[in-house]
């Protein structure tokens, strides 16, 4: 039987943090097994918000780097930078003239990032659903591995597709959304109550992709727990049930085997120990990422858009055919 089509996206923004890697990166290292992989490193969506063009340029390569440091197989995988598949911003245009102001008025994202006074913002930054929507719709994706942030849109996407396929014939195959459980949200260590976020005030609020056993030894130790001495996983620990959450992602244990391993060990030696879970992955992974050069990484993203761009090229075809344009 063939393998179902996966498509995610990255935007080249910010400093990565564990959240994005256990949220995003990490699931897809593990599903490019399973499933036919398109991994995009989305520029188009990080110029939603104003950036630096040195700046974008470098986090573009850096992503990219993360991702194949975390282990993105490019013979498995395609992973490509979107502006390299020039299609993407085509079928963009046509789904614009698909989709409704009101529903794009409704994405969560859109009113989060937009603030209350929206109408002095970026039209890129209101479309952005669209652009995603194009992203996923090019190459007949069937299944969209996110973030629990990011359900909205695919709900849009697939939305979208139907109206079109209702109105020009079967042209879009509906995507499923996929979120992971226990990766879906690693929260802030200094606020359980909200996520872990690369725009957080305190660098205290994250652990970055970059830190070193120093940092990272002085975040976790900082890092608020609740009330009580026991390690157990539990609603009512909020903080400490964010914790055991990213020393199981990390080290591949179960929490009940992780509560199993700390009775009557208190705080002090989870935490210690976590460190060195984390540690234990950031190491290797920076050196990873220092063997990469860029001249390379450039490399595998150009031939990964060569693989992706025919089956984005035959797609619009079929969408301009129908709608009626001139071939
Ligand atoms: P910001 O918080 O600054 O808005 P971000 O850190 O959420 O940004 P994005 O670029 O929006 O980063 O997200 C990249 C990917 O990482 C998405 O798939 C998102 O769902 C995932 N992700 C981001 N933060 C977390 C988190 N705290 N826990 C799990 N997954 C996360
Ligand atoms: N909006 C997503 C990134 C993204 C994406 C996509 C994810 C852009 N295009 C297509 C899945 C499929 C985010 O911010 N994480």
């Amino acid at each position: 039987m063939a393998k179902k089509r996966i498509f995610s996206g990255i935007q080249p923004s910010g400093n990565l943090h564990i959240g994005n890697y256990l949220g995003a990166i990490k699931n897809w290292v593990t599903l490019q097994d399973e499933y036919e992989s398109i991994f995009c490193v989305v520029d188009l969506h990080a110029i939603t918000v104003p950036q630096n063009p040195e700046e974008l340029s470098r986090k573009t390569i850096e992503i990219a780097k993360i991702c194949l440091a975390a282990g993105i197989d490019p013979e498995k995988s395609a992973i490509f930078i979107q502006s390299h598949v020039p299609e993407h911003a085509e079928l963009t245009w046509i789904l614009n003239t698909i989709a409704k102001i009101s529903e794009l008025e409704r994405m969560t994202q859109f009113k989060d990032k937009a603030g209350k006074n929206w109408e002095g913002v970026g039209v890129g930054l209101f479309d952005y659903p669209a652009l995603m929507a194009a992203d996923i719709l090019l190459y007949d994706t069937q299944v969209v591995p996110v973030g629990e942030d990011q359900v909205q849109h695919i709900e849009l996407t697939r939305t979208l597709a139907k109206r079109f396929n209702s109105k020009f014939g079967e042209t879009f195959v509906i995507p499923e959304p996929y979120v992971r459980k226990e990766g879906m949200r690693i929260m802030g260590l200094d606020d359980p109550g909200k996520k872990m976020s690369k725009s957080a005030s305190s660098e205290y609020n994250y652990i970055s992709l970059t830190d070193d056993e120093n940092a990272v030894n002085r975040k976790i130790k900082k890092a608020v727990t609740d009330s009580g001495s026991e390690i157990i996983y539990s609603d009512s620990k909020p903080a400490l049930k964010n914790l055991i959450n990213i020393y199981s992602l990390f080290a591949n244990k179960s929490v009940k085997e992780i509560e199993k391993i700390y009775v009557n060990k208190g705080y002090a030696k989870f935490k210690n120990d976590l460190a060195k879970v984390i540690t234990g992955f950031l190491v290797p992974f920076q050196r990873k990422m220092a063997d990469l050069s860029d001249k390379v990484v450039l490399g595998i993203l150009k031939k990964g858009a060569e693989k992706v761009r025919p089956l984005a090229q035959k797609k619009l075809q079929e969408v301009k055919k129908k709608m009626g344009f001139v071939l």
